[in-house]
């Protein structure tokens, strides 16, 4: 019989070729001959885009019609990484796709080197919400991610003469075929102005908000599919227009000029990422993100309520609202005004309703990163939400006093307003005052949430804390990323694991095999090698893939230690220049990561970086033994190539700062191991992968606080190590910054005179505990067990376990697996 393939979905190598010169041709308006590249990625793109809307169309049909509870997941950052393989990889369309492209005479890797990148997000916290949008497809929860189109995301980073310079990232220059714009379900936002009271047709009293202006939220769509099921959930993320209406009023004034500007301005809130994680500034256009992206939301979540609901009643039977950190936490409010104001509901039916359907998680632990708006700021911009704030605040406050009737220094700590000098309004504490469940991102973080940064609300409401340690997709970290790894894996255990990464468990067997070991450790160098290369490419600079591939990639910040790194690799480098002969293990050091423009240490921590490197690169006495490579603009697609390369990962933050970290799971998950200390979620990586496997060191948390507590002083470290002091000493001459000795003093200044994140008390344990890796390293035989055994017992840092354990104790949502027709 003959088959007719339909172009749009037909599978065969000889349709799939056909549809890419289809879409070459009607899409992108180019036959081959005059086709960029790019033009040949759109196309591809948009082949494989035509062979998901099937799912993506089923699924959003089949959540119109059921009345299913939904997972809302608001976050101000998605940080997403290519979509191209991922897609391809879901649909099991990988090989056909490879073939196809390679028998029209292209090259595969070309084209997919070509995608873009959508940056948006910082790091840890943007990439999560990206890995859990890929689980909740995955594990077929109905869900929606709601965020902000950036129109520039993360900067791009180049190095100049050693230091970091700041690139607009114009990830949309040459179209996204990722997403449809729905222009029809666009959402009006107001801003500012006034608020006045009125009684309406029944006497009831009533607020009405009379805004100074307001903006339009049109909506963009990207699927998310998940893992070989028919699932494909929805990233809905705002970006901003000037509205119609006001518009009008300048245009009708006259002012023709002036409404151009003004629509201009309105456009910028959706401009821009805000670079700076870990560092608030109190900036009015972040305040109006964040709100525009909520109020849309929340709009949007509304009308598709009622879509299927005769009323808002069982609106938090229905929903759950993620909040992701404390930026969409106005939405505690902006639920309530719209429930009071705009659907006419009581306070305590409107409350009822809110405080059911929002669950808050934290991401950090530093004072400074914590949120909160100066009180004239957030009145001007917010008013009404000020008031209703007020409102919450006042009960709140009230059944504080009856909890603790003769405490009144319990108001102020609890108070969603901070009143102890300049008024705030405290996003935290709102989040947790609107939420009824709230959780820390690793063990140790949520214990200390418990013990410290929450206590009070701890104290106040402990059945609302739980724990939800962070995890990270298989798919992207693994299956993506190192295919040569995952196929390893697969011929020896099958590819269960793929969705039960549980099932890695059975490796455990082979770490005993000798011939397995051997062929793992083959594996790791030619995935080195693949690196080495690029490196090559990039930046001409040779690395040896025999070498220890020692990795630190993460945004630059102090409490993440990356100059402890430094001091570690200048010890090395002392010892080298006194001893030439001395027998050191080959290592490469690589470095990448961007810092926050405004932020002076961490740029010059890169600018060290790139100095120590230069001088130790580059000195006959060293010859290779040790190389510092600082690979510029690191991104998502950079942590595709680097992860599966390393042989040791980097966790060396200050005990009791680093929430969790995600980065760590994807290294041990990629068969490296890690240097680390009790941090984060490190503790419990270590606990899952065996303390034997695993480089310890430095200082726990409890004494972290204890010597603090006694006045810590870094001098008398220095005093007393003297590799310590040589090599203080010597950033101190100029040695790395010709002869200029005031280049790095503010940082070793820094570390004599205060450090506040404790590297000194650290640097004897830390550079005992390196030279310790290089000594594993000698015998390639226990380090491959080591490795294999990392990989094995890993299954925990699954974000299908994190995403199943949300499911199960905070949103209280199953799967609904989605039908296909035909
Ligand atoms: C704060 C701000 C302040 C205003 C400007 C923009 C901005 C962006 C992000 C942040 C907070 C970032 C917090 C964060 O990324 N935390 C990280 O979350 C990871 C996921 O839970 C966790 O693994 C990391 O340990 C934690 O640092």
């Amino acid at each position: 019989p003959i088959i007719i393939e339909d172009d749009r979905t037909g599978l065969s190598i000889e349709t799939i070729r056909r549809a890419l010169l289809d879409n070459l041709y009607y899409v992108q308006g180019k036959t081959p001959q005059t086709a960029t590249k790019n033009d040949f990625y759109m196309a591809l793109a948009y082949t494989v885009r035509d062979r998901l809307l099937k799912r993506w169309l089923s699924t959003q049909l089949t959540y119109r019609k059921t009345p299913v509870k939904t997972v809302s997941y608001l976050s101000a950052e998605f940080l997403l990484g290519p979509h191209l393989i991922n897609n391809l990889i879901s649909l099991n369309l990988y090989d056909p796709f490879k073939k196809a492209i390679e028998e029209s005479g292209l090259n595969f890797q070309e084209l997919v080197d070509q995608e873009e990148e959508p940056g948006l997000g910082n790091g840890g916290l943007g990439r999560l919400a990206a890995c859990y949008m890929d689980s909740l497809a995955t594990l077929e929860i109905p869900a929606i991610g709601y965020g902000i189109r950036y129109e520039f995301g993360i900067f791009d980073q180049e190095i100049k003469d050693g230091w970091q310079v700041e690139i607009t990232d114009k990830w949309l220059q040459y179209g996204n075929p990722w997403e449809i714009a729905r222009p029809e379900f666009a959402q009006l936002v107001k801003f500012g102005g006034y608020t006045e009271s009125y009684y309406d047709q029944d006497h009831i009293y009533r607020v009405r908000w009379v805004p100074r202006y307001t903006v339009n939220g049109i909506p963009y769509d990207t699927p998310i599919l998940g893992y070989r099921v028919n699932t494909a959930n929805t990233l809905r993320l705002w970006k901003a227009e000037a509205s119609e209406s006001f518009n009008f009023e300048r245009f009708n004034v006259g002012d023709y000029y002036g409404a151009v500007r003004d629509k201009v301005a309105c456009e910028t809130i959706s401009k821009v990422l805000y670079p700076n994680d870990e560092q608030i500034q109190g900036k009015e256009l972040r305040l109006e993100q964040q709100f525009f992206f909520v109020s849309c939301s929340l709009q949007d979540m509304i009308r598709i309520h009622l879509n299927k609901n005769a009323s808002l009643d069982n609106f938090h039977e229905m929903w759950s609202i993620q909040l992701n950190d404390t930026h969409p936490a106005i939405g505690v409010a902006e639920l309530m005004r719209l429930l009071l104001d705009e659907n006419n509901y009581d306070w305590d039916t409107a409350w009822n309703i809110t405080k059911n359907t929002f669950a808050y998680t934290n991401h950090t632990l530093l004072p400074e990163a914590l949120e909160k708006w100066p009180l004239n700021i957030f009145g001007r911009m917010l008013p009404r939400h000020l008031e209703i704030i007020y409102a919450i605040n006042h009960r709140f406050l009230d059944e504080v006093r009856i909890h603790y009737p003769n405490d009144v220094s319990k108001l102020a700590c609890l108070s969603i307003i901070d009143e102890t000098g300049e008024k705030y309004v405290r996003m935290a504490h709102l989040a947790c005052v609107g939420s009824f469940a709230i959780n820390g991102v690793a063990a140790l973080h949520t214990e200390l949430l418990k013990s410290d940064v929450l206590r009070d609300f701890y104290e106040l409401y402990p059945e609302k804390f739980s724990n939800k340690t962070n995890g990270v997709t298989p798919r992207r970290w693994m299956v993506l990323s190192n295919p040569r790894m995952s196929f390893t894996i697969c011929e020896k255990i099958g590819d269960s694991w793929i969705k039960n990464l549980d099932d890695l468990r059975q490796l455990e067997g082979y770490a005993e095999d000798g011939g397995f070991r051997n062929y793992w450790q083959q594996i790791k160098k030619e995935v080195k090698q693949d690196l080495a290369n690029y490196i090559q490419a990039k930046l001409d600079i040779k690395v040896d893939p025999h070498s220890l591939f020692d990795v630190q990639v993460k945004r630059i910040h102090e409490y993440k230690r990356q100059h402890l790194n430094v001091l570690n690799i200048v010890t090395l480098y002392n010892r080298i220049k006194n001893n030439p002969n001395l027998d050191v293990t080959p290592r490469t050091f690589i470095f990448g990561g961007k810092a926050a423009p405004g932020y002076f240490m961490a740029k010059l921590i890169i600018k060290l970086i790139n100095s120590v490197a230069d001088v130790v690169n580059n000195d006959p006495v060293i010859c290779d033994r040790i190389k510092v490579i600082f690979l510029p603009d690191y991104n998502v697609t950079f942590g595709q190539r680097v992860y599966p390369a390393a042989d040791i990962s980097e966790q060396i933050s200050t005990a009791g700062k680093e929430a969790s970290g995600t980065g760590n799971m994807k290294f041990s998950l990629n068969g490296a191991l890690t240097i680390g200390t009790l941090d984060g979620a490190n503790v419990e990586i270590r606990e899952s992968v065996g303390a034997e496997n695993f480089f310890l060191f430095g200082l726990t948390t409890e004494e972290v606080y204890a010597i603090r507590a006694n006045r810590y002083t870094p001098r008398d470290y220095y005093n007393s190590d003297e590799e310590l002091k040589a090599v203080l000493d010597l950033i101190s001459t100029g040695f790395f910054s010709h002869g200029d000795p005031n280049l790095f003093r503010p940082i070793v200044d820094n570390l004599l005179y205060s450090d506040p994140y404790m590297l000194l008390a650290d640097y004897r344990s830390y550079v005992d505990a390196q030279d310790a890796v290089g000594c594993a390293y000698r015998d390639q035989d226990h380090w491959g067990r080591m490795s294999i055994l990392n990989v094995a017992r890993m299954g925990k840092f699954s974000s299908d376990r994190s995403i199943k354990d949300y499911c199960n104790d905070i949103w209280k949502t199953k799967p609904f697996a989605i039908d296909v027709p035909e």
